[in-house]
């Protein structure tokens, strides 16, 4: 938990109060929402309900409730400001650690069993890291405190445009012990007839074809320069670089994408089934690199079928609506999952660059609106096998 908020210091050291408190787009909260709802969430789970004791402050709950606060109205809410934010989050801290050496982790407890709680916090800071980015990238002259560059000089293996995954029964889902969301469970097996993935994440030069062929709309953050394409992020331009994975686009245009190419994409189990056997490990994750590795990097951490990349990097939009798995129970709370199924939202998966390690897994479900874009949203192309017997 130190580590986490360490890291979520660190993504804040560069900016200004104003910046902090600063509502940059609409549809993304003021980077200091995301901090006193952290704080507010750990106080909630651990120091109330965990260890029994009264709110900080009573009326902060309400002000940090997700559901209750849709993003565009955050800005405009009387939250803790940029110098109340961190006494707030170190007086929860405190007590939050004052709760831990006092509780037994009573296995009859689930919310308690295996330290549940605990993974279910770091999980929630995490993901809010994740948030923070998204916002990050438009803040001008933004100069993250720590980079690593060595995913960008990952070496690129050459290998087929796609790979092959055998039909049959596939096992879907988180096992039942070890941390899990409540989505990704029950484990259940999904009959799959066999199908093609491609073997890497679609390519800005890729993407760039299509654009030329079809006078689609580019990619968030780009705009043309001459014959070039460039893009700018955290207020620096750059050229696209053509051997990157195209990232900030959304669900109608990935679909339109893949059409373009012949292809598809993939459902969600196809891609989880396409996943296995990938390591998180050997993956551009973690919030370090600020940007992509080549497509085809990482190609000796492929998943059983071949395919790289399938975790970090970029998040994978597939077909699928963010629906139950049959046999769902909605666990520890409805809001994280169950209000959010149905045919609103469309699931992504994998991770990105963007994405802190730990919270990613092949089961791990992720889900947005088709119109999204200002998450680091990519596409990789399924293709039934009856289609191509050539290739097989
Ligand atoms: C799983 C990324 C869609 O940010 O809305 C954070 C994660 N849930 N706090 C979101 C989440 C509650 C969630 N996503
Ligand atoms: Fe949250």
């Amino acid at each position: 938990m130190e580590e986490a908020r360490r890291h979520t210091l660190t993504l804040v050291e560069p900016l200004t109060e104003e910046q902090l408190n600063r509502v940059y787009d609409p549809i993304l909260s003021p980077l200091i929402w995301d901090l006193g709802h952290i704080a507010n969430f750990e106080e909630l789970w651990l120091v109330q309900r965990i260890g029994g004791r009264e709110p900080l402050r009573g009326d902060l709950g309400e002000l940090y409730d997700a559901i209750e606060q849709p993003r565009k109205i955050r800005g405009e809410l009387p939250i803790l400001k940029a110098d109340e934010v961190r006494p707030y989050m170190e007086q929860v801290r405190e007590r939050t650690l004052e709760v831990l050496d006092e509780i037994e982790l009573d296995p009859e407890d689930p919310v308690l069993a295996d330290g549940f709680v605990y993974e279910m916090l770091l999980a929630h800071e995490h993901q809010h890291n994740e948030t923070m980015l998204q916002l990050l990238q438009m803040v001008e002259a933004y100069e993250p405190a720590r980079v690593d560059g060595s995913p960008a000089e990952e070496p690129v293996a050459e290998g087929p445009e796609m790979v092959m995954v055998e039909g049959g029964s596939h096992e879907i889902g988180a096992r039942d012990v070890g941390f899990a969301y409540d989505n990704e469970r029950p484990r259940h097996s999904v009959e799959l007839e066999p199908f093609l993935i491609d073997r890497t994440p679609v390519t800005n030069a890729a993407y760039a074809a299509y654009l030329e062929d079809t006078g689609a709309e580019p990619p968030m953050y780009w705009r043309r320069d001459g014959e070039a394409w460039v893009r700018t992020v955290m207020g620096r331009t750059e050229v696209v670089e053509p051997e990157q994975p195209v990232v900030h686009v959304s669900w109608h245009e990935a679909d339109a994408f893949a059409r373009w190419a012949g292809k598809r994409l993939p459902t969600e189990p196809e891609w989880e089934a396409a996943a296995n056997g990938a390591s998180r490990e050997r993956a551009n994750l973690d919030q370090l690199s600020f940007g992509c590795s080549k497509a085809g990097a990482y190609a000796d951490a492929a998943s059983d079928c071949g395919a790289v990349q399938m975790l970090g990097d970029v998040w994978e939009w597939t077909s699928s609506d963010f629906t139950a798995y049959p046999g769902f129970r909605a666990f520890p709370y409805p809001e994280y999952s169950e209000v959010f199924f149905g045919d609103t939202y469309k699931v992504l998966r994998g991770g990105a660059w963007a994405t802190r390690r730990d919270v990613i897994r092949t089961s791990f479900r992720n889900w947005d609106l088709p119109i999204r874009r200002q998450i680091f949203s990519g596409i990789r192309c399924a293709r039934d096998e009856s289609e191509a017997p050539g290739l097989s």
